[in-house]
């Protein structure tokens, strides 16, 4: 088992400049090492070429999804990296990069993984169409797509047809969606454990619920991912769409520990950080914690493996 590190330096689903520099700073600050120092071998595949647009050309092939044929087409070929990964028994971490870039990398993986779960760890539902998205930005779409709703071509991405089947996605931390956005969410079966929910019950009974799903029904691989601005705004003043109470670092670890623990975490999306609107370092502070807690996991993971082989 391989960790492979693909990079997406692309800002178009957000149209925020910044967010496509999120993987040369985690690689200025080793994360290739931090991977490695935890007993994993790890391949950068490099990053996926992101075309240069005009902003002005942003609503020129499509008038309700800004860069339209640039989001394809960056997601068609992550889409084709991560299959061979996943493919060849490795594990992608993905780093954005904005959050659209969950559409290709969850397209490959599901390709693989015929029964895939997806835990999506997000201040946001990212369950707009471009009908009814108001911003017209995608990253507040991936999920929509993936689960079949909207632009067909994009549903049709990499291979025909829905990548994931709606019980299969597990969204933790929703506290704002749009009006029309909650109410096409809820009118499917996506499991929605929003800040209400987390709230009253508590983070353990949404874990347990989850990982209980997981084995009702008989999922194969689990990708997480993982939008830093799930965590509060005070935390993350390096991402581009901060939302007030949210939740800590420890949270965060919490969510990964238990998810990761049932072994079948297959494949990470980390997205939306912002080096240029980060304040004396604060959010690359955090995302370097995470991502060695991250390495920490997958290690304890293989050495279990290991063990089990023995
Ligand atoms: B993120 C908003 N719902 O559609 C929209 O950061 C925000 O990937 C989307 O979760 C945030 O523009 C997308 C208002
Ligand atoms: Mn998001
Ligand atoms: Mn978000
Ligand atoms: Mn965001």
């Amino acid at each position: 088992m391989r960790i492979n590190l693909i990079g997406v330096p692309i800002y178009y689903g957000c149209d925020r400049e910044g967010v496509q520099y999120g993987p040369k700073k985690l690689r200025e600050n080793n994360i290739s090492d931090i991977f490695r120092e935890a007993g994993l071998n790890v391949i950068d595949l490099g990053d996926i070429q992101v075309d240069k647009i005009k902003n002005e050309d942003r609503f020129k092939d499509d008038k309700n999804i800004k860069y339209y044929s640039s989001i394809y087409k960056v997601n068609n070929n992550l889409a084709q990296v991560t299959y061979d990964s996943v493919k060849s028994g490795n594990i992608p971490i993905i780093l954005g990069g904005d959050h659209s870039i969950a559409l290709g990398s969850i397209s490959g993986v599901s390709r693989n993984f015929k029964n895939l779960g997806v835990v999506w760890v997000d201040a946001h539902g990212d369950f707009n169409t471009e009908e009814i998205s108001e911003s017209k930005n995608y990253h507040g779409m991936p999920l929509a797509s993936l689960a079949g709703f909207g632009k067909k071509n994009l549903v049709d991405l990499y291979y025909e047809g829905k990548k994931i089947k709606e019980e299969n996605i597990f969204h933790i931390g929703a506290r704002d969606l749009n009006i029309k956005e909650e109410e096409l969410i809820r009118s499917t079966k996506v499991n929605l454990y929003d800040k209400v929910m987390i709230d009253n019950k508590g983070f353990d009974f949404v874990l347990e619920d989850i990982v209980k799903k997981c084995i009702e029904q008989k999922i194969d691989a689990i990708h997480i991912s993982l939008d830093i601005d799930f965590m509060d705004k005070d935390l993350v003043p390096g991402t581009g769409t901060r939302v007030e109470g949210g939740y800590t670092l420890e949270d965060t670890k919490h969510i990964l520990d238990r998810i990761m623990s049932t072994n079948i975490v297959k494949s990470m999306d980390f997205v939306e950080f912002n080096p240029i609107i980060d304040e004396e370092n604060t959010t690359l502070d955090v995302c370097i914690d995470l991502l060695n807690h991250i390495a920490l996991l997958f290690s304890l993971e293989k050495r279990l493996s290991n063990e089990v082989q023995c």
